[in-house]
């Protein structure tokens, strides 16, 4: 509550062909909300995750007085004040890419949102592959991110997850067809449009369009979000920006301060991956990231 001027505030939770839901935390319920004109001389936009202070005007409409400043403002999908990302993946249906994975690990760290791995699907693994996938969340895990295993339409692993939609607004990404809609409809009981993995491709269709952001928990949200299947982490940060968001690598001091962890000498990090301490399925991540082609050998010699 505003107290000065008495406004409630709300939560703008979706944002249809240009019309905005706001969830009011006072009456626990939404409205159709509407913009005050003076309002839009300090924000030309407002998305979902915007927090706002505003009145109702009757019972299904709420004018928006005054905006919360944002945090920060995913670009894709547009959503403000997202905290975390859970980045949903797959062992098989659709293939594991680690790039993709890594890319979205360094894209969504940049952006402030804390990332949270998981691999969905777990039921159509067999022993065999669900052994390479324990060796694959250990990487993860070492590098220093939290990793799931679930199957959301067993519901394993379900609770467990729940406990990372602990506080402020939290996405669902990752590519289409891994599942994003289920898990929330196991999360939430809500029942989202769920789409078929077509056959020929072994990757769903788009059916998610906007972010809709759903009440879930204590104060908390969660949004779902049309996959991405590509991201070139080059579009939205600098080169050398990105060694910054490979978590493991931060744990090394180089002798060069902006180390590139390429043809540098002495690299520590470098030193790592020989070691084995720093995976190599990343470190060459890393490499395509920045698009440096050059020879491993010449690098890790
Ligand atoms: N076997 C299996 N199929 C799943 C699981 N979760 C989702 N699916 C199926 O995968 C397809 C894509 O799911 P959807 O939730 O639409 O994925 P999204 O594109 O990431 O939102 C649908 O056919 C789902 O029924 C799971 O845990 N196991
Ligand atoms: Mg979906
Ligand atoms: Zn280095």
């Amino acid at each position: 509550m505003n107290k000065e001027k008495n406004l409630k505030s709300g939560i703008i939770t979706e944002k249809i062909a240009g019309k905005l839901e706001v969830y009011c935390f006072e009456d626990k319920k939404s409205y159709l909300a509407i913009p005050r004109g003076k309002l839009r001389k300090k924000v030309k936009t407002l998305y979902a995750g915007d927090y706002v202070y505003g009145l109702n005007i009757d019972e299904n409409t709420f004018a928006i007085e005054d905006i919360k400043e944002r945090k920060n403002l995913l670009i894709r999908p547009k959503v403000a004040n997202a905290s975390k990302a859970i980045i949903v993946q797959t062992f098989k249906k659709p293939d594991f890419i680690p790039f993709l994975l890594d890319s979205l690990l360094v894209a969504y760290d940049y952006y402030g949102l804390d990332p949270v791995i998981v691999f969905n699907k777990i039921d159509l693994l067999n022993e065999d592959e669900r052994k390479e996938l324990e060796k694959v969340k250990k990487i993860y895990e070492n590098a220093g991110y939290k990793v799931y295993l679930t199957s959301a339409i067993y519901k394993e692993g379900i609770d467990k997850l729940k406990e990372e939609f602990d506080k402020d607004i939290c996405i669902l990404a990752g590519p289409s067809g891994v599942g994003k809609s289920s898990i929330l409809s196991a999360l939430t009981g809500i029942n989202l449009k769920v789409q078929e993995v077509s056959e020929k491709t072994e990757r769903g269709r788009h059916t998610t369009t906007g972010v809709k952001l759903i009440p879930f928990g204590k104060n908390s949200f969660i949004g779902d979000t049309p996959g991405f299947s590509k991201i070139d982490v080059l579009e939205i940060m600098d080169e050398k920006d990105v060694p910054k968001y490979f978590r493991e690598f931060l744990r090394y001091s180089c002798p060069y301060k902006n180390c590139t962890h390429t043809l540098e000498e002495n690299c520590l990090v470098k030193e790592a991956v020989k070691k084995g301490e720093i995976s190599l399925e990343r470190y060459k991540s890393y490499l395509k990231m920045i698009k440096k082609n050059i020879p491993l050998d010449e690098l890790l010699k």
